[in-house]
């Protein structure tokens, strides 16, 4: 190993003196403090040399910008939340921590994104192409999102090793990883690829069964145990209420995003839709399927699933003959009533963990 400071070495760390007072920005800032470390630790362990330095600071600054950070910047909300519920406010130091505990998610996230995008064959992301697009990138993008998630524990190891809950953070993050891959690969056989015009395996059951695991555990589940870890929450009961209500919150929020594949405008969600011609389990295509006649089922059989501008459009239109466009409004308004409801039923976790992710995400058009 080289002269450097190993990048595991929790005792020796500098947080940054003063964060700006805009939780955007104070947020972004440690995200430049953490490219930094594990930069220099490439370069000071792994006898890294500058090619592939200047590599993983072009995969980092491509793939872990950009977004919404509402995840990341979600778990240092939970973690203010719990502090606020002791009637205190979080200190400087918390908050740099809780931020890089967010970036993890934000790191874990875009390991997904990189990958996902590759299986999904998209074309944009963020606004930009996605990484496998560009043209030096290619295949390297996959080994590039197994970086990303190495530094996810690499993150962890080098903040949190010395604390108690290390184990539980570390066993959380693969939790969740896992349970991720099992909704990915859901999401990717349920396409009836043997019959093309099959389309029974798009059922409301299996439905919420590819959304809970594909989205809702990193998305909810991860920032709120996260944050519950931190403050000393030890009751199994509590987390498995708070997974229920995130998952809840995951599905609404991946239909959500379903829906926007489809009639969202491309410029403000910053990707192009590809769902209907992925041949994907949307909520749309449930839906439709729960209301087509049998004609407008054929019309599905004959237009789903290619990659045909006007066969896409046909898909397109017969969502708007069955008004899903209305449908997904009541949706909206009556799950966002129910988990109301279901958040003023819990007792030892505080309602803004909750309140605040749904928020977050009510009405959205991004
Ligand atoms: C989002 O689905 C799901 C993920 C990002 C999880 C990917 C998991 C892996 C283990 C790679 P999506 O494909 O609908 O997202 P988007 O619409 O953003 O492409
Ligand atoms: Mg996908
Ligand atoms: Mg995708
Ligand atoms: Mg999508």
């Amino acid at each position: 190993s080289g002269q450097g400071l190993a990048v595991e070495d929790s005792a020796l760390v500098v947080y940054p003196r003063e964060l700006p007072g805009d939780p955007k920005k104070s947020f972004e800032a440690m995200h430049k403090f953490l490219v930094e470390e594990l930069v220099a630790d490439v370069a000071d362990n792994y006898e890294g040399i500058p090619a592939q330095l200047d590599w993983i600071q072009e995969n980092l600054e491509y793939n872990t910008k950009g977004g919404k950070m509402n995840r990341g910047m979600g778990v240092v909300d939970v973690l203010r939340a719990f502090a606020e519920a002791n009637g205190r406010e979080l200190r400087h130091e918390e908050v740099c921590r809780g931020s890089i505990l967010g970036w993890c998610v934000e790191w874990l996230q875009a390991f997904f994104l990189v990958a996902d995008d590759v299986m999904d064959r998209s074309l944009t992301r963020r606004g930009q192409p996605c990484w496998y697009k560009v043209p030096k990138v290619q295949e390297i993008a996959i080994n590039d999102s197994f970086i990303l998630e190495a530094h996810v524990f690499k993150m962890l190891k080098r903040h949190f090793a010395h604390e108690n809950y290390y184990l539980q953070l570390v066993e959380l993050f693969h939790d969740v990883t896992y349970r991720t891959e099992m909704g990915q690969l859901l999401d990717l056989t349920s396409q009836p690829m043997d019959a093309p015009s099959d389309l029974t395996r798009f059922t409301p059951v299996r439905y919420r069964m590819i959304v809970r695991y594909k989205t809702a555990y990193y998305t909810f589940y991860l920032p709120c145990a996260i944050g519950m870890i931190y403050a000393g929450v030890k009751d199994p009961a509590s987390y498995r209420l708070a997974r229920d209500i995130c998952c809840r919150i995951g599905e609404f929020f991946q239909i959500q995003d379903d829906y926007l594949d489809c009639f969202g405008d491309p410029e403000v969600i910053g990707k192009v839709g590809t769902d209907i011609q992925d041949n994907k389990c949307s909520w749309l295509v449930v839906q439709a399927l729960e209301r087509a006649s049998k004609a407008q089922k054929a019309v599905l059989i004959q237009n789903y699933a290619i990659d045909e501008e006007a066969k896409i459009e046909r898909v397109k239109e017969l969502y708007r003959e069955l008004k899903l466009e209305k449908v997904y409004a009541k949706y909206e308004e009556d799950t966002h009533k129910q988990i109301k409801e279901l958040i003023a039923k819990v007792e030892d976790i505080p309602h803004a963990v909750f309140h605040q992710f749904i928020d977050k995400i009510y009405k959205r058009s991004k």
